[in-house]
């Protein structure tokens, strides 16, 4: 080892003293210089989307979009463009669980031959305000109490619903987050949109809109509430640790890149204002037409470097791709940029490795804190004689050369006072809200009113809960009435003043919903066989070539780390002790022990945990008769249903029982109140 300076080191384990026993001397170098470093070694976190988590990919074209757009990822097919990910929850610290009920971040730097162009997305297509300006009081209202500085990475709590109570643009952004969408089963199973409507512009100079949505291959999935709270405690790095794991086995996630294109005309014609974040344009109505893959295949070497000081900025696009006037991208334009230099410390953040371009960088931006690429040579501004006259046959450069090889504006016509209003056109705040509950299954607005229970039962302020449910009489009155009941009032709130009238009563939209749209695969899943003395050998290996033939992972669970004896005499070696492994962490479980075995476990909490939960979230279940003693001492024998499946027939059995994972869960075990 050596010291910053590249002084070989003899000893960085003692500092030097006078005497062995005597006092610390100042005068070591060395000992200051590393403990120097440390103490500056962290930087500010993220203001929001503090915890997250980046990876390695690249961008495959599969259809070229010239008749769109003139920007060279789009019209290359088959070309690979390198880029970064960063998946995130948003209102956590760094510290913060994985599985909180969060909007989850998905932004994608590409590194494209014309520079980088940054998708800033997140997981849910819509979001909570109209206007930037309004951003930071929905922070602090979601973040911590200022006083208590609690509590972490919820929403649960009178900040965040006094302020949606009296926003009522966040209607629409509260149906999707009091949806599953906000407890995904990892990051691999999330759809993303660049949520803004953006515009293409076409080598003519012709402009489309368009917005962008990320497709996950596995489909979308997601957990349920009561899991998510248990995976927290189990492993709150449940989602970073599933993406990790992938990548490393080879299992690359991937996701098709769509666009819904639509002109002037259809912006005009569309019930909602295109430039209103907290809109959708139905898939219906619009088709998300699909033009490349994004597959995710190398982890960070180093987190810090790469998944720390990435910089994503809305205001990375490159030519052919273009802003509209939505006034939340417009003020993002300038926050990302702002909070780059807070966190990273230097404009000069771009020349970070993560941060830098992949193509050639000419600019005469100099100097400033850690200034890493410095050109060569006297001429640092422009326009400048150094590079040769124009007339003497060499290439032309700079912009004033050849204006037609660079980024352009789209030409909108912009001609208005200068007023601070909201338009007319985004007034309609329960509309979507509506559309959106309706397009639920009967599973899914359980699970909606549930979370709206479970959150306005942590608001102390009876106001706060009522004004809440007199927003939710505009958007269903049934679903109104399941929250004024889940938390006891006793009387219906009158419905919340509004500005106006909702303008349409919308047709279902069944891309909306997670469950009509569920991807019939136990693909990238994963099943936790839990094994004791005795259990079946040849079940056990039928269940993970089974699972294996699917695509699927599988874990073996025991009572000691060291495994168990199975019927074969031998030790089958497990990867979690029972109370490391709980069945929380899996998508389906499977119990394979030998009947005295079953006895012993029958009484242990955790044993009982595991089968419990598994059967609470709507799992299935593989058993052996063996096992019976363990169900009844978990008090399930009497209420087993189609989710159990016995696989004591070895081979074909366990391939019925993924097949029937297929269907991820047996929602039938839930108990929902309407249908
Ligand atoms: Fe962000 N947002 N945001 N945001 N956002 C940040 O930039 C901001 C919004 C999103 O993995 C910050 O580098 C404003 C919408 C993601 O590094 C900050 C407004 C969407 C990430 C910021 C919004 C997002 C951020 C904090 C209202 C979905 C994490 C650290 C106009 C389309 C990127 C940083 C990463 C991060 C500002 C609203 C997504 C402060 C002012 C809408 C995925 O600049």
């Amino acid at each position: 080892m050596t010291t910053a300076q590249g002084v070989p080191m003899a000893d960085d384990q003692n500092w030097l003293k006078a005497g062995a026993r005597g006092p610390s001397l100042l005068e070591d170098h060395i000992a200051r210089e590393k403990i120097f470093h440390f103490d500056h070694e962290r930087i500010p976190e993220r203001v929001v989307h503090a915890r997250g988590y980046g990876v390695h990919g690249h961008f495959e074209l599969t259809r070229a979009i010239p008749e769109y757009s003139s920007a060279a990822i789009f019209n290359e097919e088959g070309v690979k463009t390198p880029t970064f990910t960063r998946f995130s929850t948003v209102a956590g610290n760094k510290g913060s669980p994985d599985l909180a009920r969060d909007v989850r971040g998905f932004a994608t730097k590409f590194y494209t031959k014309e520079g980088n162009w940054d998708l800033v997305g997140n997981n849910i297509p819509v979001f909570f305000i109209q206007d930037a300006i309004k951003f930071p009081d929905l922070i602090h209202a979601a973040k911590p109490a200022p006083d208590r500085g609690f509590p972490q990475a919820q929403t649960a709590h009178d900040n965040f619903w006094d302020f949606v109570s009296l926003t009522p643009e966040s209607m629409n952004m509260i149906m999707w987050i009091m949806s599953d969408r906000t407890i995904p089963r990892s990051f691999r199973f999330m759809e993303g949109f660049g949520v803004h409507t953006f515009r293409l512009v076409n080598e003519k100079g012709e402009a489309h809109f368009v917005k962008f949505h990320w497709k996950p291959k596995l489909g979308v999935q997601s957990v349920v509430w009561n899991e998510a709270l248990k995976i927290n405690g189990a492993d709150p790095d449940f989602h970073r640790r599933d993406m990790w794991d992938a990548i490393e086995m080879g299992d690359y996630p991937q996701w098709d890149l769509g666009i819904q294109v639509f002109d002037e005309k259809f912006a005009d014609e569309f019930e909602f204002d295109v430039l209103d974040a907290t809109k959708i344009v139905p898939e219906e109505q619009v088709p998300v037409e699909i033009i490349g893959t994004l597959t995710l295949d190398a982890n960070v070497d180093n987190f810090f470097a790469e998944t720390e000081q990435v910089a994503f900025c809305t205001q990375n696009i490159v030519p052919g791709i273009d802003f509209t006037e939505d006034p939340l991208l417009q003020g993002r334009n300038f926050s990302y940029l702002d909070t780059q230099l807070k966190r990273l410390g230097s404009p000069n953040f771009t020349h970070i490795p993560i941060n830098a371009p992949k193509c050639p960088v000419r600019h005469f931006q100099q100097d400033g804190h850690m200034a890493m690429s410095n050109p060569k040579g006297r001429a640092n501004y422009e326009p400048n004689s150094w590079d040769g006259p124009m007339d003497d046959n060499r290439e032309p450069r700079g912009p004033r050369a050849c204006p037609m090889r660079g980024f352009t504006s789209y030409e909108a016509p912009v001609e208005s006072p200068k007023i601070r209003v909201r338009s007319e056109t985004f007034a309609d705040h329960y509309s979507q809200a509506r559309q959106f509950y309706i397009s639920q299954t009967p599973v899914e607005q359980t699970h909606m009113a549930n979370a709206l229970t479970f959150e306005l039962s942590k608001v102390e302020r009876m106001d706060i809960r009522e004004r809440m449910i007199g927003h939710l009489r505009h958007i269903d009155d049934d679903l109104a009435k399941e929250v004024a009941d889940g938390i006891g009032l006793e009387k219906l709130p009158e419905k919340v003043p509004v500005a106006r009238k909702p303008i349409t009563d919308l047709p279902e939209s069944p891309a909306l919903s997670i469950l009509k749209n569920s991807p019939k695969s136990f693909k990238g899943r994963k099943l936790g066989i839990y094994i004791a003395e005795g259990g079946d050998a040849k079940i056990v290996r039928a269940l993970i070539k089974a699972a294996k033939d699917e695509g699927s992972v599988t874990e073996i669970i025991a009572p000691h780390v060291a495994g168990a004896k199975l019927s074969d005499g031998k030790m089958l070696e497990a990867d979690e002790k029972i109370d490391g492994g709980p069945s929380v962490v899996y998508d389906a479980v499977a119990i394979v022990m030998g009947e005295d075995a079953a006895k012993n476990f029958a009484k242990d909490k955790p044993s009982i945990d595991f089968v419990n939960d598994a059967f609470a979230h709507a799992k299935f279940i593989a058993y052996v008769p063996e096992v019976m003693p363990l169900l009844e001492g978990a008090g399930v024998a009497d209420r087993m249903d189609d989710g159990f499946v016995n696989v004591s027939g070895g081979g074909d059995a366990a391939q019925g029982f993924i097949k029937t994972c297929r269907k991820l869960r047996h929602w039938d075990r839930e108990a929902v109140k309407k249908d």
